[in-house]
């Protein structure tokens, strides 16, 4: 999963990519730095760790989530619309996670309104899919082999986008969806908000007048933390960690809480692979099929697919080895329309 940490100069994305990391990026450029910070954080995944012990192997891959921090537009609207490169990288993602700022601006020269940066910010998002639906309807006037409905999508997209409306918003068909593909608009992107609050007020959470700003744009996960503080504890060893969490009112720190979010605005879930040689969590989108998800292992694997040999994660602890499992008649074979439940763990056979 790739996610790039986006919004507002100085709304704190650098600070929180360091929190998330447990990386060191140069933090109050407000805008100037060229380069994105790039970075990956493993996903715990303590089953992960359990079979690992089991089948005493010491490789042990977890999910990754990728991260890239790019410097963003001043929070004044923009007359010019996002810097190219900025909407480059943020086409690339799988989800956006909007930092918006919520601390008294540093600088004193900024009034502090999460709610409004969150609506700024989508309608720079908007303005660029606006542009580029608007280059689509123009091409397919002039197609003689344009279908109605896909004339009929763009409209659609066209209305909503010029009423501010996001692209999430709206219910597409998988045919639909597959029209729209190939342009990647950044308003329909899975978005979640990082409230960056000062640090007194991060026990509270997110305030019901932000939660309810974000819901009103389509935008149901959020998760407020202190990137400062967040990013200092993230340089402690894990025991430090605790405690300085604890005197916060935290029980886990802001990554862990930031996984839980992305995995939910995202519909993910995993399932693992187990064996001597290695136990590995694959992430996939809730709903998979086992021949789909097959092809996350190798694309061989899913060609050639014959079979899966499922068993849930909690039958395999309870009964202690897939032998056991076997006997107790917990090993499933099940077919390529099989929706991969969390915690499956599978071995595909195949045959290429
Ligand atoms: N008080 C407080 N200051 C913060 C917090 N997070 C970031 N800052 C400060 O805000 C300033 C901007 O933070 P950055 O992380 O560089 O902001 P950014 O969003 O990456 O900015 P650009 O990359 O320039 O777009 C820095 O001076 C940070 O120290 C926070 O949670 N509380
Ligand atoms: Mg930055």
């Amino acid at each position: 999963m790739k996610v790039g940490i986006v919004g507002f100069a100085g709304a704190g994305k650098t600070t929180v990519f360091n929190a998330l990391t447990g990386l060191t990026a140069e933090v109050g450029g407000y805008g100037s730095k060229e380069r994105p910070n790039l970075g990956n954080i493993k996903v715990p995944d303590a089953r992960v760790d359990t079979l690992g012990d089991i089948y005493r192997t010491r490789k042990r891959t977890y999910a990754e989530v990728a991260f890239v921090d790019v410097a963003g537009p001043a929070e004044q609207h923009s007359t010019t619309g996002l810097d190219a490169k900025l909407v480059t990288a943020m086409r690339d993602v799988d989800a956006l996670a909007h930092v918006v700022r919520a601390f008294p601006d540093p600088l004193g020269t900024r009034p502090t309104d999460p709610a409004a940066d969150i609506a700024s910010f989508d309608a720079e998002l908007m303005l660029s899919d606006l542009i580029q639906v608007e280059n689509r309807l123009a091409r397919l006037k002039k197609d003689q082999k344009a279908t109605p409905q896909e004339r009929a999508l763009f409209e659609r997209c066209h209305s909503a986008l010029d009423a501010g409306q996001p692209l999430r918003s709206l219910d597409f068909d998988d045919e639909e969806r597959q029209l729209m593909a190939g342009f990647r608009f950044l308003s329909l992107k899975p978005q979640m908000i990082l409230l960056n609050v000062a640090e007194a007020d991060v026990a509270a959470g997110v305030p019901p007048a932000i939660q309810e700003a974000a819901r009103t744009r389509a935008i149901p996960t959020f998760v407020a933390m202190c990137g400062q503080t967040e990013m200092d504890i993230a340089q402690l060893d894990p025991a430090e960690q605790a405690e300085f969490l604890r005197d916060l009112g935290l029980t886990a720190p802001a990554r862990d809480r930031f996984i839980v979010a992305a995995y939910g605005l995202l519909d993910l879930i995993s399932f693992l692979t187990a064996g001597e040689d290695e136990c590995r969590a694959w992430p996939v989108r809730r709903g998979t099929k086992a021949q789909r998800a097959a092809g996350k292992i190798h694309s061989d694997i899913e060609r050639g697919f014959i079979r899966a040999e499922v068993i849930a994660y909690e039958d395999f602890i309870s009964h202690g080895s897939e032998a056991r499992c076997k006997e107790a008649g917990k090993l499933r074979l099940e077919g390529k329309d099989y929706v991969v439940r969390d915690g499956d763990i599978i071995h595909f056979r195949f045959n290429v």
